[in-house]
């Protein structure tokens, strides 16, 4: 029985539907699966954070008409050999020592077995910090009090499920989270010791979003927990910034890492159509013996992708064309080459005489009317819903470049070096502006992550 064991079943390679917002509907839960299933992939947890009943409600049963959408989920899993996970985050007000709440809590689970979801997940990321006095008195710690809730979960599953497996998300679920170290940490090296064997461990790696995952940091957390983490994988998560999109490949976690987890689960954009080439290549990545360079699972992931993007009103979309609006928006901390390409040119631009532009300022001008076309035929995409999920960063990267050619055009006929430009179309307080842009450059953050007041700070205006 799973549960036993100190290293627990086959791994669990998916998609985590774990961010802040509106969760998927069951008509996007289909496609994902079919997409799992596609990238041969086995894993789907269910732990939208926006699931009142997931979190905040995390006592009430599932109403009839709700529950016939977990159960249409479960059965799509189970056509397409995909494992359904369902998690459940009971943290913010579980009263730990009282008995009553753990019965609820497997009460819940109960429902959502019957439904049909082959094992669960108890998460207890996102917490505020602390312990009620009653839980402090009877366990404690933190940990101690999760990990019995959890051992209490673990042996009823035992009892009514001995296939289901069980998963812990932690409080500390990355190393930047860990105080002093992940070696060090009290919390950790509790959990380490009181979680069953046979519970697995979810983890997002050294950060909350992890551009690397070193085999190292995580052969050091495995000596503290026990036992083999499964990635919680926040590399395409966009939920924390709305003007983000992340269409890259999964990359940063060198194949050695395989050896070290019992699976990846990756927490991916909000918007589900926009997900296939974070899921593509993570299938790449689980799958193959020696998986492909991220460059080359990126170009292999845009061409499948193709079929989606057929369009109304005679445009059509070459792969190339899903491969350069996928560079714009690639990954958390690396734009994809050619919108590497295409700042560097600008930079040359801004830094050079007009008369000097030569081949540059063409290459220049070339990108933008190619990027400005491409904004325009997928405005006549078929599939309305995938366009809808662009929508915005097209919209701003349309905005952008246009800005870019209005400089362009301006510059060679500027007064003088040092003249500013200026244009109707790009009035103050229109454009970006609001409140979070205000602040951003009240106080700017520089490359290094610094924060420094700026120019606008110390003027009176
Ligand atoms: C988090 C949250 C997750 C969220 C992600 C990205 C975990 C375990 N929890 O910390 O729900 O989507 O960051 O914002 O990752």
């Amino acid at each position: 029985m799973s549960l036993a064991r100190t290293e627990a079943g086959s791994p669990l390679n998916g998609v985590v539907e774990g961010f802040y917002g509106r969760p998927w509907t069951l008509r996007q839960r289909r496609a994902l699966i079919d997409w799992l299933h596609g990238a041969g992939l086995n894993a789907y947890l269910y732990a939208p954070k926006d699931d009142l009943k997931h979190r905040a409600l995390w006592r009430e049963p599932y109403t009839r008409s709700e529950a016939a959408g977990l159960r249409a989920v479960a059965d799509a899993c189970r056509k397409r050999g995909v494992q359904s996970i369902y998690a459940i985050a009971p943290g913010l007000d579980l009263a730990a020592a009282r008995p009553k709440e753990t019965a609820t809590l497997i009460a819940k689970l109960d429902q959502v077995r019957r439904l049909g979801a082959s094992h669960c997940a108890i998460l207890w990321d996102d917490l505020p910090a602390g312990l009620s006095e009653e839980d402090r008195r009877m366990y404690g710690t933190v940990a101690a009090a999760q990990c019995a809730v959890a051992n209490r979960v673990a042996d009823a599953l035992e009892r009514d499920s001995p296939a289901s497996r069980l998963l812990f998300c932690p409080t500390v679920y990355c190393g930047r989270m860990a105080e002093p170290s992940v070696r060090q940490s009290p919390y950790l090296r509790e959990v380490g010791e009181k979680l069953r064997p046979g519970i697995e461990f979810l983890w997002t790696g050294p950060h909350i979003v992890s551009e690397a995952i070193p085999a190292s940091s995580i052969r050091a957390l495995r000596q503290v927990i026990g036992r083999k983490p499964i990635l919680w994988d926040n590399l395409h998560a966009n939920d924390y910034d709305s003007r983000r999109l992340y269409l890259g490949p999964y990359t940063g976690r060198a194949p050695a890492l395989r050896q070290e987890i019992g699976g990846v689960l990756l927490n991916p954009n909000c918007q589900l159509e926009t997900n296939f080439v974070p899921i593509h290549t993570l299938g790449a990545w689980c799958r193959c013996a020696r998986p492909p360079a991220a460059r080359t699972a990126f170009r292999k992931a845009t061409a499948a992708w193709l079929p989606a993007f057929t369009c109304r009103g005679g445009a059509t979309l070459e792969i190339d064309e899903i491969g350069l609006l996928a560079d714009f928006f690639y990954l958390p901390s690396e734009l994809g080459n050619r919108a590497k390409a295409y700042v560097a040119d600008l930079k040359r631009l801004l830094g050079a005489a007009p008369d000097q532009w030569g081949a540059v300022g063409r290459r220049f001008e070339r990108t933008s009317r190619r990027i400005l076309a491409l904004c325009d035929k997928l405005t006549q995409l078929d599939d309305r819903d995938l366009l809808y999920a662009l929508y915005p960063r097209v919209w701003e990267l349309k905005e952008t470049v246009l800005l870019l050619l209005a400089w362009i055009a301006w510059r060679p006929h500027a007064p003088n070096p040092k003249a500013r430009f200026r244009s109707p179309d790009y009035r103050p307080g229109i454009f970006r502006g609001g409140f979070a842009a205000s602040i951003e450059r009240l106080l700017p953050m520089d490359d290094a992550g610094f924060f420094t007041p700026g120019v606008w700070a110390q003027s009176d205006e």
